[in-house]
């Protein structure tokens, strides 16, 4: 039946249509007509107004990230869309599905520099899958079922609908939602060639050391019973990307952790040392590989992965295999021969257990920050959810906690973005109730999005932070101590114009102020506030913490200059670990 809507009723249908259940935005001028409907249709949309449209673009990242399901924002035109972009390239580097949707100005203004005029499509154009500016409202119903379709198929990633205000506000007689699209320069491959699968069978069958590189793919795909199965087989070392944390489990024997840079030693040296490498889902990025030309030497190397532009990107490949990770491994399981375990695997289970010892606080009076990373895994529910920042409290996170399920971890990988952590997991709590969500933070980088504290209390997000309070943008400093000669140039949090950087020349304490006070600060959103600085106080810190029925935000101090090791200094070979007294 076709029916006579505006604009922006069809918008609100069709995103009703794709199953959208939760929204993320913030309104403006040329989004009035949307949010009109918005309010006449409260109880089919739940709206989540962040207080930044970054934060809008990270929670609707978030809510994708942790159900697979496509996540959608929505701002206004101008400056409004432009806050979007940094959520929407982080989006896309990852492989979030997402459609964001945007006002633009009137058609007939468009190019003329009008109030809250920006290119939306030239902006986003290298930072989305595919972006439409939508110039006629019959082509409305169409380009929504298209983005939708496109973002969640193939390899994910986000879309973009710049949707001027007269469309939006214009009427169409005859709307129908179509149910299907047919775009012919759009059709991803999910089915891999067999002959190809083929080849990946026999180089397991030749290969003395394979090992399996598991990327964001087999979570996307949903592959990881497939993966365990594989690995099991062929007995068959297994290490996972940052953001495919979780799809093996973390205690099976074959599993050797995260590669690269700040990668478990084992996944280091069995990258450097094998025959084969099995990539699935994974892109060979610069923070794994190191030094390209150095890269697991004496490897032949199969790609399995739905993109084929991701393939021979960086690393050159002997099979490639374009398709679906989930569609292939089950073409290829029956495909290989099981396989005892043989000195590889001995060699592998020599070096877990020379390196995977667990963090120790000692008995220093100062809080570690890798063991309150641990303190938290070991006192959270199994089946929460984590979000973190980005820098040292990230990788810590990513080494720290004992990962349990697939979809578990949300973190900035590709872009890496500080301030992605509180609005991610404000996404996931929006669209998993009852569960808990915590966000492992630094505390340069709450302070980047932590507006959405108020978003937290108001919407009764009860998401727990966990600030890694070490007054540094600890990261950078971490670099800067190594490879420029301790020179702290803007990364002290603490620091003023006429603190001559005392502390540093002298190594006597810094008495200066730390500001913000965190725990003023979230009093002041109406969130619990706690600080803890005594190690002793941990367990019960948290505890407190993840009792309490609403926002948290606890603030540890933590030593100021731990480092994260073991470290790949940029550009080097992955088996050139630095390490140190953490
Ligand atoms: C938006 C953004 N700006 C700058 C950077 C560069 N950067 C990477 S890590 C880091 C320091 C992060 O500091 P903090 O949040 O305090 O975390 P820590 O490393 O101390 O755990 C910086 C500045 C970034 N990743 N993202």
């Amino acid at each position: 039946m076709t029916k006579r809507m505006s604009g922006a009723e069809i918008l609100i249908d069709a995103l009703v249509q794709e199953g959208v259940d939760v929204m993320f935005g913030y309104p403006g001028g040329v989004v009035i007509p949307i949010f009109d409907v918005l309010y006449k249709n409260e109880d089919r949309i739940r709206f989540i107004l962040s207080r930044h449209e970054q934060g809008a673009a990270h929670m609707a990242d978030g809510y994708a990230r942790s159900t697979g399901k496509v996540g959608v924002c929505l701002a206004t035109s101008g400056p409004g869309a432009t806050n979007l972009t940094t959520g929407i390239a982080t989006a896309y580097l990852d492989s979030v599905p997402m459609v964001a949707i945007t006002g633009q100005v009137r058609s007939s203004l468009i190019g003329s520099d009008a109030f809250q005029e920006a290119d939306m499509v030239g902006i986003t154009r290298s930072i989305t899958k595919h972006n439409y500016l939508v110039d006629d409202i019959r082509s409305l119903p169409r380009i929504i079922k298209e983005a939708f379709y496109i973002a969640r198929t193939g390899r994910p990633g986000p879309v973009l609908i710049d949707l001027p205000v007269d469309v939006s506000a214009g009427f169409l007689d005859d709307y129908v939602y179509p149910d299907s699209v047919d775009m012919r320069g759009y059709k991803p491959n999910v089915q891999g060639h067999s002959k190809q699968i083929h080849k990946v069978a026999e180089a397991f069958a030749e290969a003395q050391k394979p090992v399996i590189y598991a990327g964001g793919g087999i979570k996307l795909s949903g592959a990881w019973d497939e993966l365990l199965e594989l690995a099991e087989k062929t007995n068959t070392p297994v290490t996972a990307t940052l953001l495919a944390l979780g799809v093996f489990p973390q205690d099976h024997e074959l599993f050797i952790g995260m590669p690269g840079m700040h990668g478990t030693q084992t996944a280091n040296f069995a990258l450097t040392e094998c025959d084969l490498i099995v990539s699935i889902g994974a892109r060979f990025d610069d923070r794994v590989t190191g030094d390209v030309n150095k890269f697991a030497p004496q490897a032949k190397i199969a790609h399995i992965d739905i993109d084929p532009a991701a393939i021979s990107k960086i690393i050159k490949v002997d099979i490639p295999v374009v398709g679906d990770a989930k569609q292939t491994l089950q073409e290829l399981i029956p495909m290989v021969a099981a396989r005892e375990k043989n000195g590889w695997c001995h060699q592998i289970s020599e070096w877990k257990k020379l390196y995977n010892v667990p963090f120790e606080q000692g008995s220093g009076s100062v809080i570690k920050p890798q063991y309150v990373v641990q303190r938290l895994s070991d006192l959270c529910p199994s089946d929460t959810f984590v979000a973190t920042e980005v820098g040292q409290n990230q990788m810590w996170a990513a080494q720290y906690y004992t990962w349990r399920f697939p979809r578990q971890l949300m973190t900035s990988g590709g872009l890496g973005t500080m301030g992605y952590g509180l609005p991610a997991a404000l996404g996931v709590q929006a669209a998993n109730p009852g569960r808990t969500v915590i966000n492992i933070a630094g505390d340069g980088s709450i302070q980047m999005n932590s507006q959405e504290w108020a978003t937290a209390f108001v919407e009764k997000l009860p998401v727990k932070t966990f600030i890694l309070n070490n007054e540094y943008l600890g990261m950078v400093r971490q670099w800067q101590q190594l490879f420029w000669e301790r020179r702290y140039s803007s990364t002290c949090l603490k620091e003023t114009p006429d603190c001559g950087r005392t502390c540093e020349k002298t190594g006597k304490p810094c008495d200066r102020m730390y500001v913000p006070d965190f725990v003023k600060l979230a009093e002041a959103y109406n969130c619990l506030g706690l600080r803890c600085s005594d190690p002793a106080k941990i367990d019960e810190t948290i505890k407190q913490a993840l009792a309490y029925d609403g926002p948290v935000v606890v603030e540890f101090i933590v030593e100021k200059e731990a480092n994260v090791y073991p470290m790949v200094p940029a550009g080097k070979p992955i088996n050139e670990m630095l390490e140190g007294d953490a």
